[in-house]
């Protein structure tokens, strides 16, 4: 018998007792330290470590309920979908991702990897550090882990056996109603704008029947399309880096779905850093020269790099007879673009108009130059949206981007 044979909360002491009974990581006379560290929406991550030989590890453990959110309940078998997810795309991009040491399905309470070494990718943009290998690195994450699980690579079956596997309701859930509905409706009526963006935001997004109409179009495709086992939530503050190196972690919003979601989401968390530096620094200043000419060429190059190592990943990998078709994987790679920009134009609209905002957003205290780049961002957005099918390549994204910035 085990305290941990039922389900509960952990909190620091419990989590303190937990590794000890689950894990040898430490030795047992060691004195160990626990604090929690998340910062995040929906669960509690753990630090625990021995402060006499520098060794870690952290536990994620999931609430019934979110961090955020309270009361709103959100299916602990996350932490499952996220443990799992991590091992397998350790295996289709070794490096890419914090390793897992272990997945307790009754604590819900997942071990892994303590990248001391790395910063979150966000708060390292907040503060104007460039990463000139970035755009490399996420698009060899990208295209590595993305391509492999589609119907294009693996048997038929077999696929469709991981779409089930990882169904994921509550998430899902969660995006279907924050980053479609919310960004075109309000229609939870908790949304929230600076005042000088107020009026902009009824006009150009919420009157915009043109704009909502290709809203639904793209929640259903979110919805409908099960094309790859996608992250699901790849946004900067999901991202570890450091000058060599980059990991992408948190992925509890995994399922089977559009895979130009995710690039979609880089991208445009790229242009929340771009923002955040020209809305924060005085024009003139070195970094913020330096801050766009980094933003803006990595934007271009996440979509240039993941279009050519796509296209190079899928002859390597492609089975299916008639994916091999000439001519098929350029058709499949424009919907996967397609996909790439109007999702990053729905974030970009949903992270200023609804409930989960960016620090990159609501650190600019000017509220009138804040609202200035948040304009701007919305016209991007929505151009990304309504004429996603003609933006495929970085020549088309920088027309896009630089009509506004
Ligand atoms: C209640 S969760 C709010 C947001 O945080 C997560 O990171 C997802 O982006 C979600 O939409
Ligand atoms: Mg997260």
């Amino acid at each position: 018998m085990s305290r941990f044979d039922q389900y509960f909360l952990m909190e620091e002491a419990d989590i303190l007792e937990y590794v000890r009974e689950k894990y040898d990581f430490f030795p047992a006379d060691a004195q160990l330290t626990c604090k929690e560290i998340g910062d995040g929406n929906l669960n509690y991550v753990f630090r625990v470590q021995d402060p006499a030989t520098g060794k870690s590890v952290i536990l994620k453990h999931s609430g019934i309920e979110t961090r955020a959110h309270s009361g709103r309940k959100v299916d602990i078998d996350r932490n499952r979908i996220e443990a799992e997810i991590l091992q397998r795309q350790n295996e289709l991009a070794p490096g890419f991702v914090p390793k897992i040491y272990g997945y307790d399905p009754i604590m819900c309470c997942c071990a892994m990897e303590d990248l001391k070494d790395y910063t979150i990718l966000r708060t390292a943009l907040l503060d104007y550090r460039t990463f000139p290998k970035f755009a490399d690195q996420i698009t060899t994450y990208m295209v590595n882990i993305l391509l492999p699980t589609t119907d294009v690579a693996l048997d038929h079956k077999q696929k469709k056996a991981l779409v089930k596997s990882y169904i994921n309701p509550d998430l899902c859930s969660i995006t279907e109603q924050l980053v479609y509905d919310d960004a075109v409706g309000n229609f939870a009526g908790k949304n929230y704008v600076v005042a000088p963006l107020a009026d902009f935001v009824e006009q150009e997004v919420y009157a915009d029947k043109a704009l909502r109409l290709e809203a639904a179009k793209l929640k259903f495709d979110f919805m409908e399309h099960a094309q790859a086992l996608i992250h699901g939530d790849l946004h900067s503050g999901s991202i570890f880096v450091t000058e060599d190196s980059t990991k992408a972690f948190d992925p509890e919003f995994a399922f089977y779905g559009p895979m130009g979601y995710d690039v979609g989401n880089v991208i445009a968390h790229t242009l929340f850093a771009l923002v955040h530096a020209e809305g924060t620094l005085p024009e003139g200043d070195a970094r913020r020269t330096a801050f766009r000419t980094w933003a803006l060429d990595t934007t271009y190059q996440i979509v240039d790099l993941f279009r050519e190592k796509f296209l190079r990943k899928y002859a390597e990998v492609v089975t299916d007879k008639l994916a091999a078709t000439e001519g098929f994987a350029e058709y499949y790679l424009d919907g996967v673009m397609a996909d790439t920009a109007a999702t990053a134009g729905m974030e970009l609209i949903r992270r200023i108009v609804g409930v989960a905002k960016v620090k990159d957003i609501t650190t600019i205290e000017d509220e009138t130059r804040r609202a200035e780049m948040e304009k701007a961002l919305v016209h991007i957005a929505k151009t990304l949206i309504l004429e996603r099918g003609t933006i495929r390549t970085g020549h088309d994204w920088k027309n896009v981007v630089e009509a506004y910035l």
